[in-house]
């Protein structure tokens, strides 16, 4: 692991958070220029990964400012995966690691369960401990921190203290490392970075970086985070294609006979319900995401199987049932055979009689 201790004049950071909440211009605050495009739309403005190097406060600093969290254009499936893309971009941009990964809120919105669950998205990317080695918070739009305390002014440390509910919880997490941002007043600018200086060079990395290594081993939630994301599309897919099994087993079910066509509608049917099963546990990656539908499938092949086998027991049923018949005409020509013999033995008396119960017998037993 990349080790660069709190000594070393370089800092390297990641701009993480969700859309329009002030990444690009924190970064371009902490760059002491305009690297990056900044924009009031509600819709993301920064759809690349950027980054920006200077010399500020006897410091070399790094900036990547990754895209939203909640990129507004897409659907949430392909936001995932683009998240998870960019993500893995913005970590490349820095091959020796970052000292911090830096989560910008704008003060004055609600931290809501909502943004609690963006933090956990974020932790299924970086991993679990993300937040409490390697995260600090940015509050931006600092003035308006301000403006909410003019009557009773308090250092901001106290208002982060005062917080309950899910923000409490994220603080808990990262240690309350975090720090508020004027990313319109340059008056502040060099004293903002020098707090996040030192916030930086207290973390419990101690220094350490966050590197590629670490990143990749959390690909397996990156990829179940992108299916949880897209379940409504998978779903739907996977739904359409049991639709068309469903058609295909009721048309089954109309058959009376297992005729060779009938059977290689069966074999189809099997065939392609166990692709599908197969699919689903691909495509689900172990998120149980899909568990419902892919019992579904189970059933359809059970389904199958019993219709099967109910044709096979038919045809047997049926084979007995000649059988039987073939059976019982046989006695009854044995026993009208007897009946005209015994006619005939009147006539030709007693050994008559013997002779011709040993040929009736004769006759069963052969049958
Ligand atoms: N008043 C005030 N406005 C700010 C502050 N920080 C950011 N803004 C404004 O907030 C808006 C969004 O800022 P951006 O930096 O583009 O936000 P972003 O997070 O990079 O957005 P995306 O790139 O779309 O994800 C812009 O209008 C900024 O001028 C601040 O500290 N004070
Ligand atoms: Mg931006």
């Amino acid at each position: 692991m990349a080790s660069d201790p709190c000594n070393g004049n370089e800092v390297d950071l990641f701009l993480l958070g969700k859309t329009g909440h002030g990444k690009s211009s924190t970064g371009n605050s902490i760059l002491g220029r305009e690297a990056f495009c900044v924009s009031d739309s509600s819709d993301s403005e920064t759809y690349v990964v950027q980054v920006g190097w200077a010399r500020r406060c006897g410091r070399q600093v790094k900036v990547v400012d990754g895209p939203g969290v909640c990129e507004t254009r897409l659907d949430k499936g392909s936001a995932a995966k683009k998240m998870c893309d960019d993500m893995a971009q913005g970590i490349l941009q820095c091959p020796q690691g970052f000292h911090a990964l830096i989560l910008v809120l704008k003060y004055g919105n609600r931290f809501t369960e909502e943004e609690l669950s963006t933090v956990s998205m974020l932790k299924s990317l970086f991993g679990e401990n993300f937040v409490r080695d390697y995260c600090i918070l940015i509050f931006t739009h600092g003035e308006l921190f301000d403006m909410n305390n003019r009557r009773n002014p308090k250092p901001f440390s106290q208002w982060c203290q005062e917080q309950t509910g899910a923000l409490k919880t994220v603080f808990e997490e990262c240690a309350y490392k975090a720090v508020l941002f004027y990313n319109i007043d340059e008056t502040k600018a060099d004293s903002q970075l020098e707090e996040l200086y030192s916030l930086v060079d207290g973390l419990k990395s101690k220094g350490k970086r966050y590197t590629n290594e670490m990143f990749a081993k959390v690909a397996k939630d990156r990829e179940q985070l992108i299916v949880r994301e897209n379940a409504p599309q998978l779903r739907e897919t996977i739904q359409a294609k049991i639709d068309l099994l469903i058609d295909g087993v009721n048309s089954v079910k109309e058959a009376t006979e297992l005729d060779a066509a009938t059977k290689e509608r069966l074999d189809l049917l099997r065939e392609d319900a166990r692709a599908l099963e197969v699919e689903i546990s691909v495509q689900d990656k172990g998120t149980s995401v899909l568990d419902s539908l892919r019992q579904v499938v189970v059933n359809i092949q059970e389904s199958v199987a019993s219709q099967e086998r109910a044709l096979v027991e038919r045809k047997d049923k049926e084979a007995s049932e000649k059988a039987l018949q073939a059976a019982k005409k046989q006695y009854n020509q044995s026993l009208d055979q007897l009946r005209q013999e015994q006619k005939k033995r009147k006539k030709r008396g007693f050994w008559g009689f013997i002779s011709d119960v040993g040929n009736f017998l004769g006759n069963l037993f052969k049958f």
